[in-house]
């Protein structure tokens, strides 16, 4: 048997931070998941999970040996004995939360943002995106299966609903009390052989740790120390606040003239959206003791979403914002490009609903405007049953992998150029 614990640690980082509970701990500390049918019950997970363990022994190919004899592969967190991917020892973390509204569209963001970066990450910008997870990442594959790889591609497929609780969530047991905390889904993105930084392949490589909420979690009192499920947004690096122009009273009124969205006319109209925004600002400052007048630092990126239903108002039109990068082979961002769009944007929001965009630019420093659409076409109604469904054949996603390139642009150093548009004055 090979001393493990040098071997293991060569290239891990120094402190790894739980993409579940965010405490940080060093990476020999970690636990495996025992694999031997014997060994169940784990004290923080309950009867049918696999106890968690510190091991001794490993095999030649440094995986840990438990009590009862079997080979081990999965790493689990010492705090919360939740699973951690092995890349999260390895990459630096990159944290996005997703925030909004209930049905401003965040499944079907999620779902054609990860579909469009699996394309467009590898064919312009000599990245790969792949999933650091398949297990923790079923649920949003499970999405894309239906839009994007459906073999009946005149379905009318409706996405289910993010419940508050269920699949996005888990309990844990922390001595009497349970703590529900919420369900990251993980991706790799590091630079391939096209890459001019592809020998910086740690350097230039990140764990995307990506958090989607119910909108519900956002309701005033609902971050107590039992529910910790938005706790993800003070160790955020970017926030996406999704906003959905089609529940605004006064931008529905002006969508009517441009669109034909059943939802412009019939959905209900909910809670006025910056009050979710006022609820996700309170929060980080509540629990990083940023003072009020003091901004935010990490980005903020406003997504206007249901871009198909409201590009009458905005009158322009979105290309492509990346082009080839000179002396490269890859392309990059035409960052000034995106800005020149949000600033219009920016001034249609500001016509419509001034309170949104008030809201998002006293809490951070920097805020970015982006359209998009998740499926470039507006669902239609269900036959049998309430709410809306796309045909697969239909769906063109417009910008939805915008706001991750800005992020990846912007945050990450080394992976996604940014491109100066020389025709602009
Ligand atoms: N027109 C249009 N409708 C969309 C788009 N994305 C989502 N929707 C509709 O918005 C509703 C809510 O979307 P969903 O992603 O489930 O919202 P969530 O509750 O925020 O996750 C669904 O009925 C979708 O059909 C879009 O890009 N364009
Ligand atoms: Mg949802
Ligand atoms: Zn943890």
């Amino acid at each position: 048997m090979k001393s493990n614990v040098n071997e293991v640690r060569m290239g891990l980082r120094g402190r790894v931070i739980c993409p579940h509970c965010w405490e940080e701990f060093a990476p020999e500390d970690i636990l495996w998941v025992s694999e031997h049918p014997s060994l169940r019950n784990d004290p923080r997970l309950g009867p049918d999970e696999a106890r968690r363990f510190l091991p001794d022994r490993f095999d030649l190919d440094g995986n840990a040996i438990d009590p009862g004899g079997q080979v081990c592969k999965r790493l689990a967190c010492p705090n919360c004995h939740l699973s951690v991917p092995r890349s999260n020892l390895e990459l630096q973390p990159l944290f996005v939360s997703i925030v909004g509204s209930p049905a401003c569209g965040k499944s079907y963001f999620l779902a054609s943002m990860t579909w469009r970066l699996r394309n467009v990450l590898p064919q312009y910008f000599g990245l790969t995106f792949s999933d650091a997870d398949p297990t923790a990442n079923a649920l949003l594959n499970e999405y894309e299966e239906q839009q994007f790889h459906n073999p009946d591609q005149d379905a009318l497929v409706k996405l289910a609903k993010t419940q508050e609780q269920g699949d996005l969530y888990d309990e844990i047991r922390f001595d009497q009390q349970i703590v529900r905390l919420p369900r990251p889904f993980f991706f790799a993105i590091r630079p391939s052989a096209e890459h001019p930084n592809r020998d910086l392949q740690v350097r230039a490589s990140r764990v995307m740790c990506l958090y989607d909420n119910a909108g519900e979690s956002f309701q005033p009192g609902k971050d107590t120390a039992a529910n910790q499920v938005t706790r993800h947004l003070t160790r955020s690096d970017s926030l996406l606040f999704l906003y959905d122009p089609t529940q605004d009273p006064r931008f529905r009124e002006a969508c009517r003239k441009v669109s034909q969205d059943p939802q412009v006319n019939e959905a209900p109209v909910t809670t006025r959206q910056e009050t979710i925004l006022h609820e996700m600002a309170d929060r980080i400052r509540r629990h990083t003791h940023l003072p009020q007048h003091q901004k935010h630092a990490s980005q903020l990126i406003v997504v206007v979403t249901k871009y198909d239903a409201w590009k009458g108002l905005l009158k322009t039109e979105l290309p492509h914002p990346w082009r080839k990068a000179l002396d490269h082979s890859i392309h990059g961002l035409d960052l000034g490009f995106v800005k020149k769009v949000s600033k219009q944007l920016r001034e249609l929001l500001w016509k419509y609903t001034p309170e949104l965009c008030s809201s998002a630019e006293s809490f951070a420093d920097d805020v970015l405007y982006i359209p998009t659409s998740a499926t470039g076409h507006a669902p239609e109604k269900l036959p049998d049953g309430p709410g809306y469904g796309i045909r697969p054949r239909k769906i063109r996603p417009i910008w939805a992998e915008v706001p991750l390139l800005a992020v990846l642009c912007r945050g990450c150093r080394g992976m996604v150029a940014q491109v100066v548009n020389t025709d602009e004055k």
